[in-house]
């Protein structure tokens, strides 16, 4: 059972609880106690799954979650259960996750851009007794997929064809259930990772050092029942469920409105209907919104706050953001794992243009490290090492252990260095992770899809600077010398085949003779990504 799991060491558990980080909060009351004390506020609006418009207040999100609850119950799903969940930016993902939560069971929260190999790995990972999966979105149909899984999960599809699937309309008709009590250092949901050395690894957050960053996070962002968040980016991502993101606005008694899609012309029309005071961008969307500014007619004078984070934002692109779309800019720096770092309103601008901002917590223990494991010179480059009351100690199952050191700091992967305001700037990564526009790819997993291929023997996934994605997923294929005439569309449809999700399709594919290696014969992907680099600077 995961909740006789440990997932602090009692000592530093003690410590959090003492300091007031970690209280008796739960996610199964978090709702009921939301609709407690801000009632009739506007909690979500949006349309649901069948794209009927809603506006509800806390009253009915949580009545509505206490239905759900009821129906998951029904089917079976009890406290410890964990429900694979995969909706897109509607209400009905509010209601449901809120539903699984009341149950004391766990949410394992995947994008809509998974595919069928991802959601294969999360329900073998998690041993998920429930999977409830939109049908149809931005163009891809998962009634396909969900027909190629192998599980004994129960599949709930938004809008199933009568008699094939159980729909979540049957979800909504249920008696509904009050809270249950669950300990509050338990597993409240899974997140995901990534992934730097195969899928994306899951990640056991429990209900007070989530809630903490949440609390925290909505208190250094200065939310309030006023606060009006566009809910661009997709929901399940850590930043948009937690920096402060959906929960943290419920938190704080404000209004989430759904963005169906992160296109400027809608993002800035609803900024303009919904009177939208703060949202969250990757960086290519924030430069693509500065793009299309010109030539969109709407009156953006309610927004206050644009959040960006997931990738690097350069400099340049940051001092564009006040003066071109009248609101300030906030750098948000964070992962799945824990650690989220933030500028703070009462930053100086050259701070807020330069850094990626500072800790949440002041108990977030930061080391900078260098490649020998010693603390760098303060201010110098090193890779970044956390130990906190909101960092995971551990992947689900025990995975990739070497991420963490013996007393327990989670190794993030990235190069960076430290203001002596306790700033930090972002430099780059050392793990072998491709971060294409705010999503993550794992160079190994990839490259495991392309020699499947019979007619590649071997396969190195590296990423390149890209103006507008920061970077592109570029593949180097040895191929087998007779019988295949291989291309990059081919290869492309072969892993789309193998389920592979489009964001991960590498952009450019080159045929190779060899590839460079290092002193001990290993692969060199710094030699590849100097080449790519240095020949994509002389294209
Ligand atoms: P994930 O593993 O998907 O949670 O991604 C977390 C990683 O995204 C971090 O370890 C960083 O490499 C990267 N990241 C997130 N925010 C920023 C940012 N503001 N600047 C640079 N890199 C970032
Ligand atoms: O990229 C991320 O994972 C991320 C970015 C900003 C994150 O997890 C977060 C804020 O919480």
């Amino acid at each position: 059972m995961t909740d006789e799991i440990r997932y602090f060491p009692e000592e530093f558990a003690r410590r959090y609880r003492e300091a007031g980080y970690w209280t008796d909060e739960t996610f199964a009351r978090f709702l009921t106690d939301a609709a407690r004390r801000f009632g009739d506020n506007e909690a979500v609006v949006g349309a649901d799954y069948l794209g009927a418009q809603h506006r509800l207040s806390y009253l009915e999100l949580d009545e509505r979650a206490a239905i759900t609850a009821g129906g998951l119950r029904a089917a079976g799903i009890v406290a410890g259960d964990v429900v694979v969940v995969q909706l897109p930016n509607i209400v009905d993902y509010l209601v449901i996750v809120n539903a699984i939560f009341r149950l004391g069971a766990v949410p394992l929260f995947t994008l809509p851009a998974h595919r069928r190999a991802d959601i294969q790995h999360f329900l073998n990972e998690s041993g998920a007794k429930g999977y409830i999966v939109i049908g149809r979105h931005a163009g891809f149909d998962y009634r396909g997929m969900v027909d190629e899984l192998d599980t004994e999960a129960v599949i709930w599809i938004a809008d199933a064809e009568p008699g094939a699937h159980r729909s979540i309309a049957e979800l909504y008709t249920a008696e509904p259930v009050a809270p249950v009590e669950v300990d509050p250092e338990s597993l409240a949901f899974l997140q995901l990772s990534g992934g730097t050395t195969g899928i994306p690894k899951l990640i056991p957050r429990t209900h007070a050092d989530y809630l903490y960053s949440v609390r925290e996070s909505a208190e250094i962002c200065e939310l309030d029942a006023a606060t009006r968040m566009l809910v661009v980016l997709p929901i399940s991502h850590n930043f948009t469920m937690s920096s402060p993101g959906v929960l943290g606005v419920l938190w704080a008694g404000g209004t989430c409105v759904m963005c169906p899609d992160p296109t400027p012309s809608t993002g800035m029309r609803l900024i303009e209907v919904e009177q939208i005071t703060i949202t969250s961008l990757v960086p290519p969307l924030a430069m693509g919104w500065l793009a299309a500014r010109p030539r969109i007619s709407a009156d953006l004078s309610t927004w206050q706050v644009l959040q960006v984070g997931g990738a690097k934002f350069v400099a340049e692109a940051a001092r564009r953001i006040a003066p071109e779309l009248g609101c300030r800019l906030q750098q948000v720096f964070g992962m799945a794992e824990g650690l989220v770092n933030y500028t703070r309103p009462e930053d100086d601008e050259e701070t807020v243009a330069t850094t990626q901002g500072r800790p949440i917590s002041p108990d977030d223990e930061i080391r900078i490290l260098t490649p020998e494991g010693e603390p760098v010179t303060p201010g110098e480059r090193g890779v970044l090492y956390t130990r906190g009351p909101y960092t995971i100690r551990g992947y689900h199952n025990g995975v990739a252990a070497e991420s963490f050191t013996d007393d327990g700091f989670y190794c993030t992967g990235d190069v960076v260095r430290q203001l002596p305001g306790g700033h930090l700037i972002v430099e780059g990564r050392v793990k072998d992770q491709i971060n294409r526009g705010g999503e993550k790819i794992s160079a190994e997993e990839l490259e495991n899809d392309l020699v499947a291929h019979p007619g590649v023997i071997d396969a190195v996934v590296v990423g390149a600077p890209d103006e507008y994605l920061g970077e592109q997923t570029c593949a180097y294929l040895l191929t087998a010398e007779a019988g295949h005439d291989l291309s990059g569309d081919r290869i492309r449809e072969f892993l789309r085949e193998r389920g592979v999700a489009e964001f991960k399709l590498p952009d450019r594919i080159d045929f190779a003779e060899s590839f460079p290696a290092t002193g001990v014969g290993k692969v060199s992907r710094k030699a590849l990504r100097l080449q790519l680099a240095s020949w994509i600077q002389n294209n």
